[in-house]
Formats: C-alpha cells, sequence, structure tokens
C-alpha cells in the first residue's frame, strides 16, 4: 500500500498540445487526497523532465515524429520506474500522451519473467514507422515494447522485448489500423473490442482478462488511455473515438481489477485539459484510480 506517482509531461508523441499538462490536471482534481483516503501512502515524484525539440517544427524521422525527443523522455521515465518498482512500491505514472508507455514499461518489465498488460483503448498502438498512418509515436507503445519498430525506441534500457504478446489483452478497441489489425492477427493477441464488450458485456470481458492472465503472468500492468472512454464521458482527449465504454462499464472493470489483486502497476494517459469541459477527464481518471485502488469495496 505504498504508491510512487510520477507524472509525464509528453506531448511529443502526436500533435495536439496541451496532453503535457495531463499530470497537473490529474492532480488537480483531487488524486493524491482520493487516494490517501484509502489510506495509501503516497509518494508524488513530480513530473518527469521531458526535452523539447529544437526547432519549433516537429521533425519526421523514418515516420516518426519527435523520434529523439520521444526516445529520451521515454528513457528518463524508465529510469525513475525502475527505481520505484526495486524498491517494491506500485508505479503510478501520469501522462502525457500514450508514447510513454514504452518507458514505464521498460522500467517494469525487466523485474517480471512474464510481465501481462492491460490494453484499456480506443486504439492498438501497434503501428510501426512503417504502418503508422500519422507517424505519431503516441500509435506505436504497444508494438515497441513487443519488441517491434525503431531500435531508439525497442531497446530503451538496453532490453527487448519487454514483453510478450501472448500475455497482452486489449480492451475497448474500435479504431485498428490496417498493420495494426495484421499483427494482431500474426502473433495471435488476445482483443476484446467494442463488438466484444457490446455481446459479451463488461463482466465476462473482464471476468476472462483476469482468468487470462492469471494463468500465465507475474504481474499485471494496466495502460488506460482515457480515449478508451466514450467521448461523452471523457471529451478532454487528442483522438476521440465514438462508441466507447462507458463510464460504469469502466469502473466496473477497475472494480473486478481491484479484487483480483492482480494489478501491479498502472498508468492513466492522453488526458488534454486543452481539449476537457471544466477538468471533467480528469476527475473521470482520478475516479477510475479510486475504483482500481478499492473505493467501492474496501
Ligand atoms: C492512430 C491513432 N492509430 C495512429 N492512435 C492513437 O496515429 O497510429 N492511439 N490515437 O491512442
Ligand atoms: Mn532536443
Ligand atoms: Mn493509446
Ligand atoms: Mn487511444
Amino acid at each position: 500500500n505504498h504508491l510512487s506517482v510520477i507524472g509525464v509531461p509528453m506531448d511529443l508523441g502526436q500533435m495536439r498540445r496541451g496532453v503535457d499538462m495531463g499530470p497537473s490536471a490529474i492532480r488537480y482534481a483531487g488524486m493524491i487526497e482520493r487516494l490517501e483516503e484509502l489510506k495509501y501512502v503516497i509518494d508524488d515524484l513530480g513530473d518527469i523532465d521531458i526535452p523539447r525539440p529544437e526547432r519549433n517544427q516537429s521533425e519526421k524521422l523514418d515516420n516518426l515524429r519527435n523520434l529523439n525527443e520521444v526516445a529520451e523522455g521515454s528513457h528518463r521515465l524508465a529510469v525513475e520506474v525502475d527505481k520505484v518498482v526495486e524498491k517494491g512500491r506500485f508505479p503510478l505514472v501520469l501522462g502525457g500522451d500514450h508514447s510513454i508507455a514504452m518507458g514505464t514499461l521498460a522500467g517494469i518489465a525487466k523485474h517480471y519473467e512474464n510481465l501481462g498488460v492491460i490494453w484499456y483503448d480506443a486504439h492498438g498502438d501497434l503501428n510501426t514507422g512503417d504502418s503508422s498512418p500519422s507517424g505519431n509515436i503516441h500509435g506505436m507503445p504497444l508494438a515497441v515494447s513487443l519488441g517491434i519498430g525503431h531500435e531508439k525506441l525497442t531497446n530503451i534500457l538496453d532490453y527487448q522485448p519487454k514483453i510478450k504478446p501472448e500475455n497482452v489483452v486489449i480492451v475497448g478497441a474500435r479504431s485498428l489500423d490496417e498493420g495494426e489489425r495484421v499483427l494482431i492477427e500474426e502473433k495471435g493477441m488476445k482483443v476484446f473490442t467494442m463488438h466484444e464488450v457490446d455481446s459479451m458485456g463488461m463482466p465476462k470481458v473482464m471476468e476472462e482478462t483476469i482468468q487470462y492472465l492469471k494463468d500465465r503472468t507475474d504481474g499485471v500492468h494496466l495502460s488506460l488511455d482515457l480515449d478508451g472512454l466514450d467521448p461523452n464521458e471523457a471529451p478532454g482527449v487528442g483522438t476521440p473515438v465514438m462508441g466507447g465504454l462507458s463510464y460504469r462499464e469502466s469502473h466496473l472493470a477497475m472494480e473486478m481489477l481491484y479484487q483480483s489483486q492482480m494489478i501491479t502497476s498502472a498508468e492513466f494517459v492522453e488526458v488534454n485539459p486543452i481539449l476537457d469541459e471544466k477538468n471533467k477527464t480528469a476527475s473521470v481518471a482520478v475516479g477510475l484510480m479510486g475504483s482500481l485502488f478499492g473505493e467501492k469495496l474496501k
């Protein structure tokens, strides 16, 4: 019950300004107080220092926008996360755009034989420079963590891959690019798209997710992109996609994860207060953290 919080004011993995203020927005929404109420000891380590591009214009190398800065920022995050896990504490990372997940996972995965990952997102984040329609690295961190992509990204902390495709479960997908579909098929990855959520219901989806990961992993990281939720409930995100997971479904998912006691690290990303309505999305993120850490059930 010792959480270490790390903010990552990163916005270089995509093109909408403002997501770098996500960590402030989440803290402002009362995160620390909310978790302290649940009797956790919170160590807020502040924010990672993110490099700024030398030119005002973003540079694209091999269809990878701001490659060097994103790689360096993720490396710095990885070093901090590594120390947190080393101390036996639970890392809680606040984004920032989703590119930071490659840093989070780099810091965590070296401590596990078979780290599991729940990727709660409208997107697969399984692109590479070759397959990406946008060149935005926030659409690539899951591929990178599987060891697929540019060396500067896949080799953070000098090892790869970080995770195995069979240890990943994607929940909430409804916008997958062609290259991502091919990769999912090729690797036989477990994906619960909105079709499955609609037809099976969230309780069954999470039951299967938990059972599946319980059997094969020795720790589970939750990577929660707020755009996994429906934009009506989480409007402050850079790439909203209609028809998403509801507020209640998401709380239920978090509560079931709390009951499972399997989550060993988590990150909440893509909160963009500039695109938000009165900090609603940050508040939703804090509420979900409450459920993930036992607010409803303790
Ligand atoms: C799209 C969007 N698949 C891309 N990805 C996003 O640019 O690769 N991921 N928004 O969360
Ligand atoms: Mn620079
Ligand atoms: Mn994402
Ligand atoms: Mn997304």
